[in-house]
């Protein structure tokens, strides 16, 4: 099964963050995850516009920014401005009065559209949106911290949300308290990528390459 496998930067050593960004990439990694937050929109401050220009220049593989920043509207421009085409961008909905107007920016400038919907956020608030973004990432923890645990009651969400993907044109992906266990659940049930934090990928013993690898067998 051909699942996207992307590594969450905010759990990675930011002490030797080229060498991480590399054993990564060797690892074959499929795309490096950016949680920006304001400590507004959640309560924790995360990764900088200047790690996310940083990684963007040390890797060739696509990035995915999850903006967990109040009103993106008013700042989208300044990550736009420093990614690659083809790069994705998430807002969350609720964090903006028009969502719809920047996901058309994050369009307009040639980059992949996602929304990202909170644990307490429901499907069909957003489903109008499902029509623009391409990606949706469900959140299984409230957004603002790495280490947490996973809420079970965010699998029935996805029972809603997976029947929709071909209709509406966007594929499903998981962030947050991501086990192998649970990429072999909801793979196979069509979630297309999975963000790799604390639970499966950093701060342990095996190096990147045996932990991605055991992955891309296990499915
Ligand atoms: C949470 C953030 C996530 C985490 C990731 C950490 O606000 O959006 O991307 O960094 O989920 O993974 P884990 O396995 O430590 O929960
Ligand atoms: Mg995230």
């Amino acid at each position: 099964m051909d699942i996207e496998l992307c590594a969450s930067m905010m759990c990675a050593d930011f002490g030797n963050l080229e060498r991480e960004v590399k054993s990564l990439e060797e690892a074959d990694i499929d795309s490096f995850h950016i949680d920006i937050m304001d400590g507004r929109y959640v309560p924790n401050y995360a990764m900088s516009l200047n790690d996310m220009a940083f990684i963007a220049s040390a890797t060739r593989k696509p990035l995915d920014v999850h903006l967990m920043i109040e009103h993106p509207n008013n700042t989208v421009g300044y990550f736009l401005d420093r990614l690659r085409p083809g790069d994705t961008v998430y807002i969350h909905p609720e964090a903006e009065y028009h969502p719809s107007t920047t996901l058309q920016k994050i369009i307009n400038a040639n980059m992949i559209p996602g929304i990202a919907i909170n644990p307490g956020t429901s499907v069909e608030t957003v489903v109008e949106m499902l029509q623009i973004v391409k990606k949706v990432l469900v959140m299984s923890v409230n957004p603002g911290n790495a280490g947490q645990m996973y809420l079970p009651y965010v699998a029935k969400k996805y029972e809603k949300l997976l029947p929709l993907q071909r209709e509406m044109g966007f594929d499903a992906y998981w962030d947050g308290a991501c086990s192998s266990e649970k990429i072999c659940e909801f793979a196979p049930k069509g979630v297309k990528g999975f963000v790799l934090g604390t639970t499966l990928l950093f701060g342990k013993k095996a190096p990147y390459k045996e932990t991605i690898r055991s992955i891309r067998e296990l499915v």
